[in-house]
């Protein structure tokens, strides 16, 4: 067993090895190969060293030690042979179970490594993923995202998403920096990241709303890109349609303000102060999607408001243009 994966798998193991994924291809390839048993053992080659695969002889037990965490759930076994009384229609059609589950299992691992690999949402999209969820995204760093596949053709990276206020948005600059909440749930993936992608490559923007009586509304840019830092991530937007109104434009050229860092255009006050929120506040807003969640309709000015309408939900998202 040890040499199978370290000499003659040695290319497999070199690929898979360091992906989070090893346990489910190694275990692949063990199971199609009659020579391996026991695919623990292959799985514990992988991350040792090939240039010694023959094994000393073993030590004194060691202590026993405490138990470990609940592993996740394994991938599903086939059943097993039967009696003697067996025909060769019962044998072929156990073979053909098996075959069928390693074709299911194996199409499940290359769906798990193009996850992996996608570059961006609109990659993972054209790769055909058409359920929206997390990914690991490649460029122009790895990071973590969740992709609408669904809007508008799909391929959306959410940059913020708010639609119950249990997360906390009136923050300071270094966070709306870095992001923060839960791609799960609430969140502001940060201007860093904006900043970016943007650079990296030409993006298109899209804000979907929901408003309290259900009512859905969207305005899309097809021009938007977020300045570096020494801008104080200046907002570039523009080419807009929809339905929700242009209440972006106002905002164009606009530096972004927090609670603590001051870079609008209103003298003598700090906008995020005066309406809760953070954004890329001229004197002061027209739009404040970063404002103060309500639970219910208002007329307060310092809610997360589009326009003068403060809305039950709402989701920003970019995609790449090409
Ligand atoms: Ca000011």
């Amino acid at each position: 067993m040890v040499y199978l994966c370290d000499i003659h798998t040695k290319k497999y193991s070199e690929l898979f090895c360091n992906m989070s994924t090893n346990y489910l291809i190694v275990t692949i390839l063990c199971i199609a190969t009659p020579l391996c048993q026991g695919a623990n053992q292959v799985i514990l080659t992988c991350g040792g060293n090939n240039e010694d695969p023959i094994p000393g002889p073993a030590g004194p037990p060691g202590k026993r030690g405490p138990p470990g965490m609940t592993g996740p759930r394994g991938l599903q076994g086939v059943k097993g042979d039967q009696g003697a009384n067996d025909t060769w229609k019962d044998a072929f059609n156990r073979i053909e179970a098996k075959v069928e589950l390693l074709e299911k299992n194996l199409q499940s691992a290359l769906e798990t490594i193009a996850r992996l690999q996608s570059t961006s949402c609109k990659d993972a999209k054209s790769k055909g993923f058409n359920n929206s969820g997390f990914f690991s995204l490649s460029l122009p760093y790895p990071y973590q995202g969740y992709c609408d596949m669904e809007t508008d053709g799909g391929g959306w990276l959410v940059v913020q998403k708010r639609y119950d206020g249990s997360t906390d948005f009136y923050r300071g600059w270094d966070e709306y920096e870095r992001g923060f909440g839960s791609l799960t749930e609430e969140f502001w993936i940060g201007l860093q990241l904006m900043h970016k992608l943007t650079a990296w490559k030409p993006h298109e923007l899209r804000i979907d709303l929901e408003n309290f009586d259900s009512t859905k509304v969207y305005a899309k840019y097809s021009n938007f890109s977020i300045g570096s830092a020494d801008t104080f991530y200046r907002l570039t937007v523009g080419g807009y349609s929809g339905n929700a109104g242009d209440w972006l434009d106002y905002h164009n050229q606009m530096q972004y303000t927090t609670k603590d860092q001051d870079h609008d255009e209103r003298s003598g006050s700090n906008c995020a102060v005066r309406y809760i929120g953070a954004w890329w506040y001229k004197d002061c807003y027209l739009s404040n999607l970063n404002g103060k969640y309500f639970h219910e309709q208002t007329t307060d000015d310092k809610s997360n408001i589009w326009h003068t309408v403060p809305r039950k939900r709402s989701e920003i998202k970019i995609r790449p243009k090409v």
